[in-house]
């Protein structure tokens, strides 16, 4: 076994909810880590586990060359490492950012002589370090740097490399928790639907849950449709049919008062498909209408 002198030494600029799950995983796999903290209080407890606690950002990206950052949002990057030396570091930035701030501060990395490397995290704060939990961070940027160090990156959570341009992890990221906000919209309107009727939600859960695991799988038939361009190969539920479909949907949100603001925007767009000669295709034309 490796002990700890053998692993690479970390500096890590940001304690809070995530940042500290990331520091105790790298603690107990046996990193030599160095922290920094806006607020240094934050910061005691890490001591108490064996954290060298830095005395300011500077210092702190000074201690190694691999330096990470889980800050609050892209403008708390600038801020942090704004009097630091980042010449040689390998910064790799785990804030939650635009693409296009990820790679405005790729560029602004290299100006400065750091090689870069963003980060989209997958988790949330209980899911650091438990790999069965199934949390990874989308990364991008320097493929070099990367494998680097993907080892040590690897100890919070998984990794998932999807390419040299440096927004690519962000914009996955984005993605991914727009379709979550999606699910979510559509099981706040499924749960208000029930709201005043005598059915327990915890009985409409499962079957919310299942029904949701088994359309999942559609994801795959939309990125073939966009793929090969062809919208209408092996649709089982034509836009036709399913834009018929919809004054059901509207009129049982009427019966039990619920607002349809959350379906409405979503059955427009199926109408506007279905007039433009869709109708033999299943939803795939939407993402044309959705792209400016
Ligand atoms: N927590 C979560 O569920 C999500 C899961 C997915 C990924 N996100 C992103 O991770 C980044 C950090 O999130 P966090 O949960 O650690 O956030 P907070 O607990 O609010 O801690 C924020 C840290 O940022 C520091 N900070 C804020 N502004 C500045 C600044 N101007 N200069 C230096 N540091 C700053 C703050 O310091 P302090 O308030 O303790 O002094 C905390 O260390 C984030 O991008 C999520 O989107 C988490």
């Amino acid at each position: 076994a490796q002990n700890s002198v053998e692993k690479t030494p970390v500096t890590l600029l940001g304690l809070g909810a995530m940042g500290s799950a990331l520091a105790r995983t790298w603690l107990a796999a046996g990193h030599p880590l160095t922290v920094w903290n806006r607020t240094p209080a934050r910061a005691d407890a890490l001591a108490a586990e064996g954290a060298n606690v830095a005395d300011s950002a500077a210092e702190a990206v000074a201690a190694n060359k691999l330096v990470v950052t889980c800050l609050l949002d892209d403008a708390s990057v600038g801020e942090a490492l704004a009097g630091t030396d980042l010449a040689g570091r390998d910064l790799v930035n785990l804030t939650t950012s635009t693409p296009a701030q990820a790679r405005d501060r790729a560029a602004w990395a290299g100006d400065r002589g750091a090689r870069y490397l963003d980060g989209g995290i997958m988790a949330v704060p209980p899911m650091i370090g438990v790999p069965e939990a199934g949390g990874y961070v989308f990364y991008s940027g320097s493929r070099e740097l990367f494998e680097r160090h993907q080892d040590t990156l690897a100890a919070p959570a998984g990794t998932t490399y999807v390419g040299e341009d440096a927004g690519f992890a962000a914009l996955h990221d984005v993605a991914l928790l727009s379709a979550m906000y999606g699910m979510f919209a559509g099981t706040a309107h499924a749960f208000a639907l029930i709201r005043k009727e005598d059915i327990d939600p915890a009985a409409l859960a499962p079957l919310l849950a299942d029904w949701l695991i088994a359309m999942a799988p559609a994801v795959h038939q939309t990125a073939d449709h966009l793929r090969t361009g062809d919208y209408t190969k092996d649709v089982v539920s034509n836009l036709a049919m399913q834009v018929a479909g919809t004054p059901t949907f509207l009129s049982t949100a009427e019966q039990q008062g619920v607002s349809s603001e959350l379906l409405s925007p979503y059955f427009e767009l199926m109408r506007r498909r279905l007039a433009e000669g869709g109708g033999e295709e299943d939803l795939t034309g939407l993402i044309d209408l959705l792209v400016h």
